[in-house]
């Protein structure tokens, strides 16, 4: 580690302050990361460059379930590098194939659209959504609405912006994309009144099954499964956005699986390939999915040789190392274990979450700096975690943490806690 140091020949010492400096200086200040620089990662460890280990307890927000650099994924990574990269949806690919039937029959859908990041796939259900509707509900032309939540998260295009309502997301980002009408999340009566008002001019209600963004906030038992059979009862698409919560973070491969509900459209993105690679994807049964013919949607990128070969091995290790078993069964341990710390401190108020996407809330205002400073300490003592809106801090380790590395990290937040002064 020592001589990583002193690799320059201008004899730059390249510490953590020389990495800062230059995004500082040449990147767009679009994010403010906390102030470590990482350079390697193995399972639920990650390395800054003056060689210091941490636990991750972000996971790259909940892209890498299946722990950083697993070697299963790395070598389909770079196996289908060296043999096929990119062909281009112009011409088929002999990885596609055997993908779309994987990830169509482990999720139970008749097909799939391949995207790459999880707002290309938001979009795309968006568009989906709002083609069916005109083509098969028979909606008129331009008249359809899309239900979405207060709070919510779902990327960052500026149709997806639109019907945001943080001002950080949105501000200046206008003229919006019309036709969203916002209901509070976790309203199953606000649901129901505008379905009942406008169902016939509503083609689908975009939800994320935990609010993510929003502080890891979990909607009352039955919310989603009352939410998905209102929106049957009128001819509404029920689509579930599991960029985050999807590929066992919650304790099942999907967080609806909760409820036993099977949405109309799912998105996944994220942990869909272990975080190796940019891969998203929008599943729906056929009804739905044949209303986009050729050239009527797609990406350069989308479906890619080697998007197909990752994702194929971050899916078998999710089923392999049974993650979604372990999340559920962790998740638990974790929460009482917290509330146990929670009793000797003030400075926890709430641990709340399902399987490993869990976040503890901070006694002090959301524009104090007591969080953030939290996660500065948390970080000296060996574990990162990132605030969220201002008084939260999400605390999600990838699955494959075993149960004694995850005791070694409540004893972390612990004396964190317990110390902070
Ligand atoms: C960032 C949050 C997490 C998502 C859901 C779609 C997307 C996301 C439910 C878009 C992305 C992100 C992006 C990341 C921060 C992160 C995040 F804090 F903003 F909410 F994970 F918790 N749907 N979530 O959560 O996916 O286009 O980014 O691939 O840096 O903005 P993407």
């Amino acid at each position: 580690m020592e001589n990583l140091k002193f690799m320059s020949t201008a004899e730059t010492v390249k510490d953590s302050q020389y990495f800062i400096e230059l995004e500082d200086k040449h990147g767009a200040h679009n994010y403010h990361p906390l102030p470590v620089v990482l350079d390697k990662g193995e399972g639920v460890f990650v390395w800054d460059v003056e060689g210091k280990k941490y636990y991750d307890f972000l996971s790259a927000y909940s892209a890498v379930n299946q722990g950083h650099s697993h070697p299963k994924i790395v070598n389909a990574l770079v196996e289908q590098a060296k043999k096929l990269a990119l062909t281009s949806r112009a011409f088929y690919n002999s990885k596609l194939g055997e993908y779309e039937q994987k990830i169509t029959s482990l999720f139970g859908f008749d097909k799939v659209l391949p995207m790459n990041s999880g707002a290309e796939a938001v979009e795309t259900a968006v568009k989906l959504a709002r083609k069916w509707s005109y083509e098969v509900k028979g909606i008129s032309e331009n008249a359809a609405k899309i239900i979405v939540c207060e709070n919510n998260f779902h990327g960052r295009t500026t149709t997806i912006v639109s019907f945001s309502n943080d001002p950080d997301a949105n501000q200046n980002y206008g003229p919006f994309t019309p036709g969203f009408i916002k209901i509070p999340y976790n309203d199953i009566d606000a649901l129901e009144e505008v379905l009942n008002r406008e169902a016939a001019n509503i083609a689908a209600f975009l939800v994320e099954p935990i609010q993510g963004e929003a502080g890891v906030y979990v909607p009352n038992e039955g919310f989603l499964k009352s939410a998905s059979e209102l929106c049957k009862k009128h001819n509404v698409l029920f689509i579930a956005d599991e960029v985050q919560t999807g590929i066992a973070r919650t304790g099942k491969l999907i967080a609806c699986h909760h409820e036993n509900v099977q949405p109309d459209i799912l998105i996944l993105g994220k942990a869909l390939s272990g975080g190796m690679y940019p891969v998203s994807a929008v599943l729906a049964n056929n009804e739905i999915m044949n209303v986009i013919k050729p050239g009527q949607h797609g990406s350069t990128f989308g479906g890619n040789p080697i998007a197909c070969a990752v994702a194929v091995a971050a899916l078998d290790v999710v089923e392999e190392e049974k993650l979604s078993e372990r999340a559920e069964e962790l998740g638990k341990l974790f929460r009482a274990e917290i509330e146990k710390v929670m009793e000797k401190t003030t400075l926890i108020t709430k641990v709340r979450g399902k399987g490993l996407l869990n976040a503890i809330l901070i006694n002090d205002t959301p524009d104090s700096s007591t969080a953030w400073n939290i996660c500065l300490k948390l970080k000296e003592n060996g574990l990162l975690a990132k605030p969220t809106h201002g008084n939260i801090i999400r605390l999600a380790p990838p699955l494959v943490i075993t149960e004694e590395q995850l005791l070694d990290c409540v004893k972390i937040i612990e004396k964190t806690i317990l110390e902070y002064k």
